[in-house]
């Protein structure tokens, strides 16, 4: 059967309504979302992530630095560093290397053996945090004189380990982020406590920073709810950032002054604490608990302040949200606290979100750590990459590093002898 009209004006007239009818249905589906909205919906999803998926991804130079296990430009650095990393079936691995990557001493650790001990542990504060439900890790350590090993497995247990592994004391507190030793030898760092303001619908969790000796005993506490408080940072106290309901403020440092220099403002008794999620940093005097200076605004989800003399500050500023967010960087900054002036002392194109870490050598030479990107390295005053470790896993693949440190002082006599299997 012929459903066409005969007259030529008449078919015209046809498409026309057929054009007018298919005009108007799309659009009650479009408004109404009825058949084939979803239909339609999931193919326009499906092209978009194929789009993504062929789309080519950024182009980066290559570089030896960023390609060699070890590269060097010739800076001769004698000191060993102190590495934590992921190896390739997620346990962590902390190790003691020279900067042509000779592994000097080694400690495999057994993160779930680690964890079964932390549920066994009666002690334990048994309430969770979302890093716990992602893979176990290691987040600030430290090496003792006598070559025993502390970290933290984040927000489970900090953890005193000697040089053959042989656990000396496991602490179930929730330390976190960073550690630090002061001039008495005692260990710094960050904790976490739940408390609870009356709604059990409505919990959150307050932050603290914690002074240990060397025994895993706690000495000293400050809870950063009431050391807001009572210096009258209400503001930092309560922000109003309902998605870090149950993080409100991300504290990942809390460095104690160890300068050898008494001429500024900061002395012995004061400590540096970051709080990411508020892009503050700020030093309390431990004697009378009193804020003394407070810095925010010139950088973003900063991580792992440092002390570098008597007045000046230097940050890894994660630059979340820079001048154009497509297109992050990280970059390292230098505060004086007498002016609050401030000097960027590098620019890295690679962009770090987490975890980042700086560490100030000797004059003018800073290690910037990038633990996604696998990789350490060593930028000079004139802002060049004088040195560069590059993890790579047995796979070959890239690995995560969780932490780099350079040992400043003498270390213990364990680690003088390079092991016979030492790449
Ligand atoms: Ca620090």
């Amino acid at each position: 059967m012929n459903i066409m009209p005969r007259k030529p004006w008449a078919k015209w007239c046809f498409f026309a309504s057929l054009g007018m009818l298919l005009f108007g249905y799309g659009f009650i589906t479009a408004s109404y979302k009825v058949f084939p909205y979803s239909l339609i919906s999931m193919a326009n999803e499906g092209w978009h992530t194929l789009m993504e998926l062929w789309k080519p991804g950024p182009s980066f130079p290559k570089n030896p630095r960023w390609e060699l296990p070890i590269y060097s430009s010739g800076e001769p650095f004698e000191m060993k560093l102190l590495l934590a990393r992921h190896t390739e079936n997620w346990d962590v691995e902390i190790v003691v290397i020279d900067f042509d990557g000779r592994i000097w001493h080694r400690w495999l650790l057994d993160v779930h053996a680690l964890k079964a001990r932390w549920d066994s542990d009666p002690e334990r504060l048994n309430w969770r945090t979302s890093v716990e439900e992602e893979r176990l890790f290691v987040h600030g350590m430290a090496l003792l004189p006598c070559g025993d090993l502390v970290f933290n497995l984040e927000n489970l247990a900090m953890v005193r380990m000697q040089p053959d592994g042989e656990i000396v004391w496991f602490k179930s507190i929730k330390s976190h982020h960073s550690m630090e030793l002061d001039l008495d030898g005692n260990i710094w760092t960050c904790g976490a406590e739940k408390v609870n303001p009356g709604s059990p619908a409505n919990p959150w969790i307050d932050q603290s920073i914690l002074k240990l000796d060397t025994n895993g005993n706690i000495l000293q506490y400050w809870s950063l709810t009431e050391l807001l408080q009572r210096n009258q940072f209400h503001g930092l106290a309560y922000p109003e950032f309902p998605d870090y309901h149950n993080d409100r403020y991300h504290v990942n440092d809390a460095d104690p002054y160890v300068i050898d220099d008494t001429t500024g403002r900061f002395n012995r008794f004061d400590i540096l604490v970051s709080l990411r999620n508020a892009n503050a940093i700020f030093v309390f005097n431990t004697l009378d608990s009193t804020i003394k200076y407070f810095s925010s605004g010139h950088f973003t989800r900063q991580h792992d302040p440092d002390f570098i003399d008597g007045n000046r500050i230097s940050v890894f500023d994660n630059r979340f949200v820079g001048a154009d967010p497509s297109e992050p960087t990280t970059r390292i900054i230098t505060i004086n606290a007498m002016n609050n002036t401030l000097f960027t002392n590098f620019i890295d194109s690679s962009y770090c979100m987490t975890m980042g870490r700086l560490q100030w050598l000797v004059p003018y030479f800073v290690l910037i750590t990038n633990p996604h990107a696998g990789r350490t390295y060593v930028v000079s005053k004139e802002q060049k990459v004088v040195w560069a470790h590059n993890y790579y896993l047995p796979s070959g693949a890239r690995g995560k590093l969780l932490d780099a440190r350079v040992l400043k002082l003498p270390i213990h006599s364990t680690f003088d002898t390079l092991p016979s299997d030492s790449p």
